[in-house]
């Protein structure tokens, strides 16, 4: 990776992503993509270059990547699982028609492409315990189906036409920079800013609901290590199962609580939220990322409890 260009730099991943990217590879070397009314501002506009790119507008896609000479692509465009449901068309048009047009200008301009994928791509019909790599997967929800077929649309430019493309399949990424927007996993962010701002929190899934999730610095260095990977080692491609942590409602309540005992919480169940975790894995296993490019995550729930407490509380001065 040279030259790398960030679609959807100023989300809950991209922001971070961008940032550490340009701290591994130099400043100049990695450009912020946005669209426009979600343009970068203050240290990620400053570090470094930046293009409007949307992936919907094929034209954006390649005078970006003509202009800084990009040969890794992070296309991190899509809607969440929650607003994926009330906007399905718009959710198929940005994850599916934007993918295509991603490969297509990485086709002509010889990029490597990452595109990530989800426990949201697997479904009811998935064995949820320990989900295996290559399993069923026939997601009911509109973001389950595009993930599913971003999956395939990348193998397929990968054998059809060589297209480097990898891409990992995200759990839930708590954070402390960026919140995330009409997730799922949604609920296991805010919690943190609930407890931080000394609020009762409500929780949207029922206790027993288990998800994986994961801590960004994880997340990110997943991203990068899968792009810096050996191909020859790679068996796999789109996209590996990563996992660090699983847990439901009250591990994370009691986890925070052992830090900050007098945090309340109570549950007021969102039907929709409630039936897509019920469709997704409990966990899964990540063994072929382990094997064929050394994933190895650094946090558990309570080290990563433990730094998000203390991010949150210097952030909004608690
Ligand atoms: C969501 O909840 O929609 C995402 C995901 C797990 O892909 N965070």
């Amino acid at each position: 990776m040279k030259n790398i260009l960030v679609i959807g730099s100023t989300g809950q991943i991209g922001s971070e992503l961008t940032m550490e990217l340009r701290k591994r590879y130099g400043n100049e070397h990695v450009v912020a993509g946005y669209i426009v009314g979600a343009e970068p501002k203050g240290e990620l506009l400053e570090s470094g270059p930046s293009a409007r790119t949307n992936v919907t507008d094929r034209q954006s896609l390649e005078m970006a990547v003509k202009e800084y000479h990009i040969d890794t692509i992070y296309n991190l465009a899509a809607l969440l699982s929650v607003v994926a449901e009330s906007r399905p068309s718009m959710a198929w048009k940005i994850g599916i028609d934007g993918l295509w047009n991603v490969l297509e200008v990485a086709r002509e301009h010889e990029c490597a492409v990452f595109t990530p994928s989800s426990i949201g791509s697997f479904g009811e019909s998935t064995p949820h315990i320990k989900t295996p790599q290559d399993t069923v997967q026939r997601p009911r929800t509109m973001y389950g189906i595009t993930k599913v077929t971003t999956e395939l649309l990348s193998d397929y430019y990968y054998t059809k036409y060589g297209v480097d493309t990898r891409a990992v399949r995200f759990p839930g990424i708590i954070s402390n920079v960026t919140l995330p927007g009409g997730g799922t996993t949604d609920y296991a962010v805010e919690i943190f800013y609930a407890a931080v701002k000394g609020e009762k929190f409500i929780c949207p899934v029922k206790p027993g609901t288990y998800m994986d999730m994961m801590y960004m610095p994880d997340a990110l260095n997943a991203a990068i290590s899968l792009m810096e990977a050996a191909p020859a080692r790679l068996k796999h491609r789109n996209a590996f199962n990563i996992a660090s942590m699983s847990f439901d409602p009250e591990e994370i309540y009691q986890m925070i609580k052992k830090y900050v005992p007098d945090f309340e919480m109570e549950y007021q169940i969102d039907p929709l939220k409630q039936a897509i975790a019920d469709s997704w894995p409990d966990c899964l296993d990540d063994t072929c990322a382990r094997e064929e490019w050394d994933w190895k995550p650094k946090y558990d729930l309570e080290s990563m409890t433990v730094d998000m407490l203390e991010k949150l509380r210097a952030k909004l001065n608690k």
